[in-house]
């Protein structure tokens, strides 16, 4: 598709959403093949807006067109604003629990053996009917293990605690009192998730320096888990003996669920981290006879069995995984389906996946006891308007 097409493509979704061209990002539609054609969803918009505020940005599912989302389109969000971080004065702290705590520049850590690591990650808060609020990148940093061997994790050391350079005035609430105090943004893992292998201080992605909003110049990755688990603008790594309580772990990212255990409802709230088996069909296209329905896989890395995709009240049917992103053990994942037959007027469309170990992607009904809406992993039935 050349771009004059795409851009009349672009007029055109504006046009019915009775908007004009100025101060909308020039976004490119997906890489639709030669006659193939967009089918609205008529449970979204024609266009969304993708910059809601100058730190925040979403994709537009239905413009995904490749595995890795483009530094300036990859999906961002972050409680208190974006920090100055000076490169030249940066220095990563290590300290705490340890035999020798560190002080590291970034010259010091682009030094040391990288690796690369492709992972796409949501934010817990993703869910219907935009579904924008993730992306897939391929970065490149150090591991977090080499900085923590060097820096040598005692015995006693139970907790790993991680701070970006942003903070904010909070209220800690002590019965009835309000403590106001200024924090870091902090998050924490188990010692042992800590010293596993493959999470990354990611210093670049698709080959080029982080971003201010991906978290410039030093961001945490732990493949697998939601967004917010993923600490930009690292520069403080506390080791502890103690659980780390703080609002973003303990308070905010929990959701509350009602789980019946031996005939008895128990309510649990659990930290965000591994995040949970969820497809969503991402566009429907038109070509010639034959609709293409495409769509998204994400989870924490277990291996992908199926995802099947259900018209109306048929039957559900196999779609079509596809073999390059679905190398990529923590990378999100596409799939494709074509629909054949489609009868004109409007139908629903809902995808669900399957994971090796037999788990299968929720209905909504299956999380009626989930009372917070982070992690909805729940089936996303879309309706599209067959012409
Ligand atoms: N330092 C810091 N890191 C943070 C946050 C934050 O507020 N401060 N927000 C988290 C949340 S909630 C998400 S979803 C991801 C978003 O990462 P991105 O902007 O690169 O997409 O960053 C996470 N890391
Ligand atoms: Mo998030």
């Amino acid at each position: 598709m050349n771009p004059t097409t795409r851009r009349d493509v672009l007029k055109g979704g504006l046009a019915m959403a009775g908007l004009g061209m100025l101060g909308l990002p020039d976004f490119v539609l997906p890489a639709l093949a030669q006659g193939e054609t967009l089918v609205p969803f008529t449970d979204l918009p024609a266009t969304v807006n993708t910059v809601p505020a100058a730190d925040r940005r979403i994709i537009d599912i239905r413009n995904i067109d490749g595995a890795f989302t483009p530094r300036d389109q990859f999906f961002t969000t972050q409680h208190y604003g974006h920090p100055d971080v000076d490169p030249a004065a940066f220095r990563l702290k290590v300290t705490g629990l340890v035999s020798k705590p560190l002080s590291l520049s970034l010259d010091e850590l682009k030094k040391m053996r990288s690796r690369e690591l492709v992972f796409g990650f949501e934010c817990s808060g993703n869910r219907r009917p935009l579904q924008g609020l993730s992306s897939n990148g391929r970065w490149t940093g150090v591991p977090l293990k080499t900085v923590l061997d060097m820096a040598g994790v005692r015995d006693d050391a139970r907790e790993v605690v991680f701070f970006g350079a942003d903070h904010g005035e909070e209220d800690v609430e002590f019965r009835g009192q309000n403590y106001k105090v200024d924090q870091q943004f902090g998050r924490s893992l188990p010692r042992d998730k800590a010293l596993s292998n493959e999470l990354v201080l990611a210093y670049a992605m698709n080959g080029e320096p982080l971003t201010k909003h991906q978290g410039f110049p030093l961001r945490l990755l732990i493949p697998g888990y939601y967004g917010v688990s993923n600490v930009k603008w690292l520069n403080g790594i506390h080791v502890q003996d103690e659980q780390f309580l703080g609002k973003w772990q303990a308070r905010w990212y929990r959701t509350l669920r009602g789980e019946t255990i031996d005939g008895q409802m128990h309510w649990k709230e659990n930290a965000i981290a591994e995040m949970r088996l969820k497809s969503f069909i991402a566009r429907v296209t038109k070509a010639g006879s034959d609709h293409r329905v495409f769509g998204v896989v994400l989870n924490d890395g277990t291996p992908i069995r199926s995802v099947e995709v259900k018209v109306d009240e048929g039957p559900w049917q196999a779609a079509t995984l596809d073999a390059a992103t679905m190398k990529e053990k923590y990378g999100w994942k596409f799939f494709t389906y074509t629909w054949r037959g489609a009868t004109p007027g409007e139908h629903t469309l809902v995808s669900r996946v399957t994971d090796a170990t037999g788990a299968v992607q929720p209905t909504a009904e299956d999380l009626a006891n989930k009372k917070t809406f982070l992690e909805d992993n729940s089936q996303h039935p879309r309706k599209v308007m067959i012409a």
